[in-house]
């Protein structure tokens, strides 16, 4: 029988006196500026969630992870936790020299010895640990997008964990919740790891497993980063916390997990495995598609659906964690109760509502039946998610100078005004290079910058409910996309591609920039001599060729209405 671990898990902290000390010295060392990601990684490697890793992986370490889910000396670690860094950084760093690693609001959370600096194989990472070279997978698309060309390894050295300022009486380390267990006399704990909101089918299921296990609960959801997308986890908190109140309090706790997760599928399952092995957890329940990251850009999934339990099954007894497959739960109605899909007799009505039925009912405002989740559930869903014609969103508008972006989204203004209730803000290419970008070119470097305020303004528009109306050429879909993913997580974005040609374009010459361009008096200029990337998949594509401005303005109304962003009355 497996028992949790009685002796406490090393932690890289420094004493109390030595932190104190430490500090001072580091505020001379060279400093990084951790990324959110990074922070969740170094607060688990200081407080053993990751042991028995002891800082950020050096090269070797990081081959053989890659190669083989092992470090170099033989023990299981599917995950490379690697600290990158820019070229620019990296110039300045020589191996043997400390460093001070810092939170986004610049405190010293540790220090760290740099033993290794190199240049990743990127492509190699993201075929041998995420299974393709696809940026439609999340991490894929944050190592080649986001991450930094340059990767640090080197021992921690830690001094203080990162501050968090929301539920901090549910936060613990897992030396807090191994003593939590002993205290408790919980020899046996099963833990449930999840980045959804918990409704009555999960509710039932991980109770099962407690009960088939003879053990303990621990829901132990992930609040660091998830999949982009997710509903964040302050609702998920205040959602998980309402469940918690329908399991037996004296065998059920629940504990958040400052964990960024990757959606490496089977890898993140055995990660997930060892990290709750060091918060003493004895059994761990993997689902079907566990950690799984959607479809890939083909349009399959990009693991099997079991992949995750097999490779978690043939690693357990390795990693000393108890593995319990997740049942797939429905509510069969005849007995008005949940049971595993495969325990089910033909013939009875079994009832269901999946991810996206229900993210659609809370979208429309429509009903969601008590037998699904629990009413305090759906109260604080609904509260977080109004109805979508309630909702801020973004129309962003792309498409080549003099091509109509200004006028049609001008037009759409005045027609949305017309309608009411929600504020709107046009933030046209001339407004924002007057107000928010007087300093930029359009060298890449300042038109991405250009780009990521206007989406950083129409977030925040997004966030607070009102309708953004964006006007730029935004020439590049890489920023595109990344601003696409800022707003949804707030509301809708709709990409309107103003398709009017090049030749179009130059030949209408409003501006007469296109005969300067032409002539080579402006460099640079789209089309004619810098790039323009073709949205593939906007939502609208408009043709002004052939139709007058009010058209086109209605056209992206009618959009607008078919997505449900404004109402039909
Ligand atoms: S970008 O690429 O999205 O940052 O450009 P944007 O902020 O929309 O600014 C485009 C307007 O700037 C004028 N202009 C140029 N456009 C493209 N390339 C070059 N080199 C350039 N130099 C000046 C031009 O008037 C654009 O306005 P619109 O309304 O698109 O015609």
């Amino acid at each position: 029988m497996h028992t949790p671990n009685a002796a406490p898990i090393p932690e890289l902290y420094v004493s109390y006196e030595s932190a104190q000390k430490l500090k001072v010295e580091a505020g001379d060392l060279p400093s990084w500026d951790l990324t959110p990601r990074q922070t969740c990684d170094l607060e688990l490697l200081m407080n053993g969630g990751f042991s028995p890793l002891k800082g950020f992986l050096t090269e070797q370490d990081y081959d053989s992870v890659v190669d083989t889910m092992r470090l170099s000396d033989g023990s299981l670690w599917p995950m490379p936790i690697t600290l990158d860094v820019s070229e620019k950084f990296a110039e300045t760093i020589e191996p043997g020299q400390d460093i001070a690693l810092r939170d986004q609001e610049g405190v010293i959370l540790a220090t760290m010895t740099v033993t290794d600096k190199w240049v990743p194989n990127k492509t190699k990472e993201a075929e041998k640990v995420f299974g393709a070279d696809d940026d439609a997978h999340p991490a894929v698309y944050y190592l080649h997008h986001q991450a930094g060309g340059v990767y640090l390894g080197g021992p921690v050295t830690g001094i203080q964990p990162p501050t968090h300022y929301d539920f901090k009486a549910r936060r613990d380390t897992p030396n807090e919740l191994r003593a939590f267990f002993r205290k408790m006399g919980w020899r046996k704990v099963v833990a449930f790891q999840t980045r959804n909101p918990l409704h009555r089918a999960h509710q039932e299921l991980t109770f099962r497993a407690a009960r088939e296990s003879e053990a303990n609960l621990l829901i132990h959801p992930v609040v660091g980063m998830t999949k982009p997308g997710d509903v964040d986890h302050f609702t998920r908190v205040r959602c998980y916390e309402a469940v918690l109140d329908k399991y037996p309090q004296s065998t059920t706790n629940m504990s958040l997990l400052n964990l960024a997760m990757r959606m490496a599928g089977p890898r993140e399952a055995l990660w997930h495995g060892l990290i709750r092995k060091n918060h003493g957890v004895t059994h761990f329940i993997v689902g079907r598609d566990h950690a799984g990251p959607g479809k890939n850009s083909q349009g399959e999934d990009f693991y099997g659906p079991y992949d995750a339990q097999e490779l978690f099954k043939e690693h357990a007894e390795e990693m000393g964690i108890e593995m319990v497959p997740f049942k797939h739960m429905v509510f069969v109605q005849e007995r008005a109760q949940y049971e595993p899909a495969d325990e089910i007799e033909d013939g009875v009505t079994v009832l269901n509502i999946s991810g996206t039925e229900l993210r659609r009912r809370l979208q429309e405002g429509l009903e969601i039946p008590d037998w699904f989740s629990f009413p305090e559930v759906v109260a604080e869903l609904r509260k977080t998610r109004p109805p979508r014609d309630e909702q801020g969103f973004t129309v962003f508008f792309t498409g080549l100078s003099g091509s109509g972006k200004s006028t049609i989204a001008n037009a759409l203004r005045v027609k949305l005004m017309e309608m009411g209730g929600r504020p709107v803000t046009l933030l046209d290419g001339d407004i924002v290079r007057k107000n928010l970008s007087s300093e930029l070119g359009f060298s890449k470097e300042h038109r991405d910058l250009n780009i990521r305020r206007i989406g950083y303004v129409a977030s925040e528009i997004t966030k607070n409910g009102g309708i953004a109306l964006c006007a730029p050429i935004a020439p590049y879909s890489a920023t595109r996309r990344a601003v696409r993913e800022e707003i949804e997580q707030y509301g809708a974005f709709v990409e309107v591609h103003v398709a009017t040609s090049l030749e179009e374009c130059e030949r209408r010459d409003r501006k007469g920039l296109y005969k300067l361009a032409r002539e080579g008096k402006i460099k640079e200029f789209t089309g004619i001599s810098d790039p323009y990337d073709e949205p593939k998949d906007p939502e609208l594509r408009i043709d002004t060729e052939t139709i007058d401005v009010d058209n086109c303005a209605h056209q992206v109304v009618l959009k607008l209405e078919s997505m449900g962003l404004i109402g039909t009355d």
